[in-house]
């Protein structure tokens, strides 16, 4: 594979896209935002948490797994998860016990825009979209200050019962409190020992305790959904934050009456204009029930593209029925590509979408319907646009505009992401999906589908790991929607 070769593809794509962006009209990005306090884990702060427990309280806490925090050895054992597998993670806590705890003996480094629909907005906002309009029900004036201050940004805000389009900052709601999440970011070979059991750390990432205050509600304010029209002109929507639905709820609601409400509002969001297209980025949802609805009775069929890492691959793949598929993601990860591939095309098939963008660390896959009104190229320069994002994004933490972003253009391309693709490319050959010229430009034709895969560029030492995931989706959806709306012009 020759890497200048795609070294200058991702140059000439980047500007390209650039070019494209002004034909966007607007994007709506919903629903979650909140403050993420971020802390690199140091040798040093590892080894004073471990001094806090008995090695062996930590081991036993493992063995169960926890799916929420309830108390520091939660966190203990999710945290040695997590380093171990060098996988990221994101765990709820309904108690602010740990947010204390977290904060006495823990402490972090800066605070910053957290929530996939706070970090898109932001980022939607300096690639300089005509408008980005961001929906956060729980919008609180201390959340509201980590909006960019930027004119083509808007909240709504209801005056007298009508909804009006301001700068989040004037757009808050009074008397709301702040959603914060501890991002505890560590590093690759950070050596971890505890009750004689050693391992490194393989890869940088992150876990994430994620707190879930009960007034925390995944409403609509109904002025904002029946004046719904007052948010157009926009082009497509970007929604996130699903996982913070509660099986039951003390007023008696249970998770059926929010997943339908949320289907409503896609629904009408299509209705007002039958072109917009609905993206929905995925997380760690740990609650399998809740993770099954939001596949099965929100994306499925109402949404037109998925944007999701590998473990969330697997996750999804094993409620909806692949266990061994989902397995074989999980267990082989970056190296096992064509089980990676072959999960992202189910998870196109089963929840009937036009696009599945799978992003790993080094290459990424984009499954797409037959029939796509672009072609591969136009697709492959999505996906390159969207690999400098996340070089930019690992080198500097945030892109306030196109010039940062271009930092992403010095970042070398992965020679991991490349052997990746090597592995791969005996697969599609044998099964005639694509002759080995049309697998060097990333170009693959399968009998009901087509694909992109592309390497791409990986930061050695990132500033953060966090949100990266996220600014790959929204700079991919945007050029690609950007690039229909530049064909009909
Ligand atoms: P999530 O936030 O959804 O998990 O996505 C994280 C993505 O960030 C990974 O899939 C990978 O593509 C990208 N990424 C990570 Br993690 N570290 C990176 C790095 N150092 N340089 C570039 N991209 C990175
Ligand atoms: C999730 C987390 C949030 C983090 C974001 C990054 O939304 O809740 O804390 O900023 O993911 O993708």
């Amino acid at each position: 594979m020759d890497v200048q070769e795609w070294e200058q593809r991702h140059t000439e794509a980047f500007y390209n896209v650039k070019e494209t962006i002004p034909y966007l009209d607007g994007m709506l990005v919903a629903y979650n935002s909140n403050i993420d306090a971020i802390k690199h884990l140091t040798e040093a702060d590892l080894s004073r948490l471990i001094g806090l427990f008995k090695d062996t309280e930590i081991i036993e806490r493992i063995e169960t797994y926890p799916r929420e925090i309830k108390d520091p050895l939660d966190f203990m054992a999710r945290l040695f998860i997590s380093m171990r597998e060098g996988k990221a993670a994101e765990i709820p806590t309904h108690n602010s016990d740990i947010h204390e705890w977290l904060k006495d003996h823990l402490g972090f480094d800066y605070a910053r825009m957290g929530g996939q629909a706070g970090i898109i907005s932001n980022l939607l906002s300096s690639l300089e979209l005509k408008k980005v309009v961001a929906y956060i029900p729980w919008l609180s004036q201390e959340q509201a200050e980590y909006f960019v201050d930027a004119d083509n940004l808007f909240h709504p805000k209801i005056e007298n019962g009508k909804v009006f389009l301001k700068h989040p900052r004037e757009a808050f709601k009074p008397n709301i409190g702040s959603k914060v999440n501890w991002i505890i970011e560590y590093s690759k070979n950070l050596e971890v020992s505890c009750d004689g059991r050693n391992f490194t750390v393989p890869r940088d990432n992150r876990l994430i305790i994620s707190s879930r205050p009960k007034w925390l509600r995944f409403d609509v304010d109904k002025e904002v959904y029946e004046q719904l029209d007052s948010i157009f002109p926009i082009d497509g929507a970007m929604l996130s934050g699903y996982q913070i639905i509660k099986e039951e709820y003390e007023d008696g609601s249970t998770y059926k009456d929010h997943v339908a409400s949320s289907v409503q509002v896609i629904e009408k969001l299509k209705s007002l204009n039958p072109e917009l297209r609905i993206h929905v980025e995925l997380t760690s949802i740990q609650n399998r029930i809740i993770r099954k609805a939001i596949l099965t009775e929100i994306i499925a069929k109402h949404v037109h593209s998925l944007g999701l890492d590998t473990v969330e691959v697997a996750n999804a793949l094993n409620v909806l029925g692949h266990e061994e598929l989902s397995y074989l993601v999980i267990m082989k990860e970056e190296y096992g590509i064509t089980s990676l591939y072959q999960g992202a095309l189910q998870l196109l098939k089963d929840l009937s979408l036009e696009r599945v963008h799978v992003h790993s660390l080094g290459f990424y896959i984009c499954i797409l319907v037959k029939g796509h009104p672009l072609t591969l190229k136009e697709h492959r320069d999505v996906l390159l646009f969207s690999s400098i994002l996340a070089a930019a994004k690992a080198v500097r933490g945030d892109i306030g505009n196109f010039m940062e972003a271009e930092v992403g253009l010095e970042v070398p391309i992965s020679n991991d992401g490349i052997e990746s693709l090597d592995d791969f490319k005996l697969y599609c050959v044998d099964r005639k999906l694509c002759t080995l010229e049309e697998f060097e430009y990333g170009y693959i034709y399968g009998p009901d589908h087509d694909a992109v895969i592309i390497p791409t560029k990986v930061v050695n030492k990132p500033k953060a790991t966090v949100g990266i995931g996220d600014a790959i989706s929204a700079g991919a959806f945007a050029a690609m929607i950007a690039k229909m709306k530049q064909k009909i012009s």
